[in-house]
């Protein structure tokens, strides 16, 4: 069901980490079948721990909650669950971010990762589109994102791209240039986190060192009018996630999201969920919001939408079959 009763604009989601759909009752309902302990009393209690003031906040809980995740059948059922919720929700193809090093870190053979996630796209390839893009944690040493890839390389018939993810700041781009240009050379397609809580230097660097091909939220580019001028010109996608960038006070508050400014500058900006379970929803919610709360309009919102359908790794062909 939408939040506004109207059939959702058929879309595709590029910017979601399949952890951050964890939503609390299921953690609940892991941490009880996997015998893993709790620091809270019950969902209501780890909800009121939903009160983030920056990134880090958020990070915490998200790798804590992360404990409760142990079998293939764990991974499965998280994807699955999500995946269930994409047809109604307009959904018609996702790109789902995975963080392999918060799981393998805990002991998680990355097979039972990928394998989880896997069973889940496969279980739902006649409803919804699906592929995987493996983050790298960019707080954790560039070595242990080389061995991850490494150790990925049996599964990347599966794998469609890399990601940078997790704490920004003091965590440059250029940190990961060897491992993206490996995997770049393993026909993976690269994208990274930058200039969410970073600054606009980290865009151009993602862009400059990583070779990116999409920018994840992107928003603080607007400070820097050559690089907009560039990434109009490249029609660079910036997948812009704006319940997550309230939440998380990267902006103020919704009315003052630069989205319609990418929109006025010509940028290809598309709008996802980054961690529905934590933000305060999934795609219909953020399109919600960016009408409500910034005004766009009903075309605004069809440019956003088509925009996300553009900016998949997915080809022509497939694209118009799944539209
Ligand atoms: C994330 Cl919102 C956000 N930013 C950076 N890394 C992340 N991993 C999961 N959610
Ligand atoms: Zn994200």
């Amino acid at each position: 069901m939408t939040t506004t009763g109207i059939p959702p604009l058929p879309k595709a989601e590029l910017h979601l980490h399949i952890e951050g759909t964890l939503e609390p009752e299921t953690v609940f309902e892991l941490a009880a079948r996997n015998d893993v302990a709790l620091p809270y009393r019950d969902v209501e209690d780890l909800r009121a721990r939903y009160e983030f003031t920056d990134l880090q906040s958020f990070l915490d809980v998200y790798y804590a909650n992360m404990a409760v995740l142990r079998t293939r059948a764990d991974f499965a059922e998280l994807a699955s669950a999500y995946l269930r919720r994409c047809p109604g929700e307009g959904v018609r193809h996702v790109e789902m971010f995975f963080d392999p090093q918060a799981h393998t870190a805990r002991g998680i053979p990355i097979e039972d990762v990928i394998g989880g996630l896997t069973d889940a796209v496969d279980e739902h390839a006649g409803s919804v589109s699906a592929g995987l893009i493996l983050c790298f944690l960019r707080d954790r040493p560039a070595s242990e994102a080389a061995d991850t890839l490494r150790a990925a390389e049996p599964h990347l018939d599966r794998i469609v791209g890399v990601g940078l993810d997790s704490a920004e700041v003091g965590h440059p781009p250029s940190k990961f240039t060897d491992v993206f240009d490996r995997a770049r050379g393993l026909g993976l397609k690269p994208v990274a986190h930058a200039g969410e809580e970073g600054p606009a230097g980290y865009v151009r660097e993602a862009l400059d060192e990583l070779g990116v091909l999409r920018v994840d939220h992107g928003i603080r580019a607007v400070e820097d009018d050559d690089l907009v001028a560039r990434l109009r010109r490249d029609g660079t996608p910036l997948t812009v996630c704006p319940l997550s960038n309230v939440r998380l006070g990267c902006v103020p508050g919704i009315g003052l999201h630069p989205l319609p400014e990418m929109l006025a500058a010509g940028l290809k900006v598309s709008v996802h969920s980054d961690d529905p379970a934590y933000f305060g929803g999934y795609a219909d919610r953020n399109y919600t919001a960016v009408r409500d709360g910034l005004g766009l309009s009903a075309e605004q919102l069809r440019t956003l939408a088509a925009n996300s359908m553009e900016a998949s790794f997915v080809d022509a062909a497939t694209r118009d079959a799944l539209l």
